[in-house]
């Protein structure tokens, strides 16, 4: 009996030994499965990374080429950093295995995104040997857990580690070809517009608006200025104005004109705007320097037009490329007859309009402002037919706005304004005020001078301003050839009335000319830019004397 106890006893020891050594071998087991699991988790996120490094590495590839190209040899030299950090670092094979595994786990049919996703891999193995270098005790704790869960037996594991992923080849130029793209330059569209015939140092557009608009338009066109587009909200007037017809814009707002009311000839231009600067950008084509916007304040289409069709020059202005759009649309507007301005209507309109361009031009918005006085010109050519008497004031006006443009384009063999000089004028904002004087006495020192002062004083086209507040003039000077050759001290005579006209003008800048042709005549030509807004003048279109 107490045999067979015995023997009992020791078969129940064994039987608990075995028992014991079963739990503990599965113990093992699944803390084994679990560091398994574990690896393979941070395999995948590893691979999730790289897969979203690939695909912005895949959205800036020039970028990328392009830091190559440029330092080709710190790449050199981070590679051999890199291999040796590589090389280095113990965890580095572990990482790099399992992300490779995780490369392919993540895309294992398309070859194309196995390279890449692989290439990224190794690079983020790469980094997290170098940034895990320091730190070796965590390093190694990290690689026996990964050892291990490569050492579980798992029937899809095996053979995926045998398959050999091709090697991608290097990024180099020679990997990527060269596109014709690469050295395309966007060249500035050039469109010819309409054929200028004028002679100038600089190219004009214009745009005429209203009756008055369209007239004066006509006198530039008649100089060989063609690039004109004459706006009316009335086929009538724009009939009889003698221009290619495909250079007429009308307005069409369902009446024959806007019968002095402002707000027509606003919405008018609001409501074509689009379509009139596609006609501008067809008849002026590219190669303006400045824009014009003519027409007569107290009109309903001119007047009220004026803001918009502004805003029309400058948008075109804008679209061939012009930098300051403010410096290169002027404004030529008429002011009204004292006879005309007796209509309160067509009085306020002109008062209105007047004001709001003349602040506009105060503020550097337009350069520059030409005010003609319509008045003040209908005197100097007393007499004039009823035919005749727009047109003369109209040629008059184009006429003298011409020579200085003609004046700077042409050569001295004494003095120049060149065409730099007009410019500054013409793009010093604020008003413009332009003049010519005939001298008879060009012998006389004090007679020449006196006669710029009149030019500036009696021959200008608008009265009232504060030739003072000038900012800059140009003068030129222009005798017959044997004149120039032969009158003593006519030098110094000229030299004279360009200080006189420095000092009417408050020192502005004078530019000067002095020319030669064949007439046997002395004439001062003057242009001031940059003058202040008449006020007191635009006050009296309310109360004529
Ligand atoms: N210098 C000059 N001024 C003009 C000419 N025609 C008209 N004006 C002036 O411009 C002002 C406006 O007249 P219009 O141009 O006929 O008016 P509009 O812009 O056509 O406007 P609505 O007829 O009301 O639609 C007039 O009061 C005149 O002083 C012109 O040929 N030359
Ligand atoms: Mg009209």
């Amino acid at each position: 009996m107490a045999k067979r106890k015995k023997a009992t006893k020791k078969t129940a020891r064994k039987s608990a030994k075995k028992t014991a050594s079963k739990k503990k071998t599965t113990q093992k087991a699944g803390t084994q499965k679990a560091t398994a699991k574990k690896a393979r988790k941070s395999a995948k996120k590893t691979a999730k990374r790289a897969a979203v490094r690939t695909k912005a590495a895949k959205k800036t590839p020039k970028k990328k080429a392009a830091k190559k190209a440029k330092a080709p040899k710190k790449t050199a030299k981070q590679k051999v950093t890199r291999k040796k950090a590589a090389k280095k670092a113990t965890p580095k094979k572990a990482t790099k295995r399992t992300a490779k595994k995780a490369a392919k786990k993540a895309t294992p049919k398309k070859a194309a995104k196995k390279k890449a996703v692989k290439r990224t891999a190794k690079k983020a193995a790469k980094k997290a040997a170098r940034k895990t270098a320091p730190a070796k005790a965590k390093q190694t704790t990290k690689t026996k857990k990964a050892k291990t869960a490569r050492r579980v037996p798992t029937p899809k594991a095996a053979p995926r580690a045998k398959v050999e992923t091709p090697k991608a080849p290097p990024a180099s130029r020679d990997v990527l070809p060269v596109l014709d793209l690469e050295s395309f330059e966007a060249k500035p569209l050039v469109e010819p517009g309409v054929k200028d015939e004028f002679v100038g140092s600089t190219r004009y557009a214009w745009l005429g608006s209203g009756q008055c608009g369209g007239r004066l338009v006509k006198s530039f066109y008649d100089l060989g200025y063609k690039k004109v587009i004459a706006a009316n909200t009335t086929h009538h007037d724009l009939d009889l104005l003698d221009i290619p017809a495909d250079q007429k814009f009308l307005m069409d707002i369902g009446e024959f004109g806007a019968g002095k009311d402002m707000g027509r000839g606003r919405d008018a231009v609001s409501r074509c705007r689009q379509e009139l600067l596609h006609e501008a950008r067809q008849k002026f084509g590219t190669e303006v320097e400045h824009i014009m916007v003519c027409f007569g304040a107290g009109g309903g289409t001119g007047g009220g037009s004026a803001l918009e069709m502004i805003g029309v020059a400058k948008d075109y202005a804008r679209s061939i490329g012009k930098k300051e759009p403010a410096r290169s649309v002027g404004v030529i507007m008429t002011l009204p007859t004292i006879g005309e301005a007796a209509s309160p209507q067509v009085a306020q309109n002109a008062y209105n309009v007047a004001n709001e361009v003349g602040q506009l031009a105060m503020e550097g918005q337009i350069s520059p402002l030409i005010i003609i006085d319509n008045e003040k010109i209908s005197r100097m050519y007393p007499g004039l037919t009823v035919k005749d008497f727009w047109p003369s004031i109209n040629s008059t006006v184009a006429s003298l706005f011409d020579i200085f443009n003609r004046l700077s384009s042409l050569s001295s063999p004494y003095t120049s304004l060149d065409p730099v000089d007009y410019q500054s004028i013409v793009r010093a904002g604020g008003c413009a005020i332009m003049g010519l004087t005939k001298v008879s006495e060009y012998q006389d020192r004090f007679a020449l001078s006196s006669a710029v002062r009149r030019n500036l004083e009696k021959t200008l086209l608008c009265d009232g301003f504060d030739l003072a507040s000038a900012k800059v003039a140009g003068c030129a000077v222009v005798g017959g050839k044997s004149m120039m050759a032969q009158t003593p001290a006519l030098q110094d005579n000229i030299n004279y009335a360009f200080d006189v006209l420095a000092e009417i003008t408050g020192n502005a800048t004078i530019h000067r000319g002095i020319y030669e042709d064949q007439r046997n005549s002395l004439r001062v030509y003057t242009i001031i830019g940059g003058l202040d807004f008449p006020a007191a003048r635009i006050e009296k279109i309310l109360t004529p004397a």
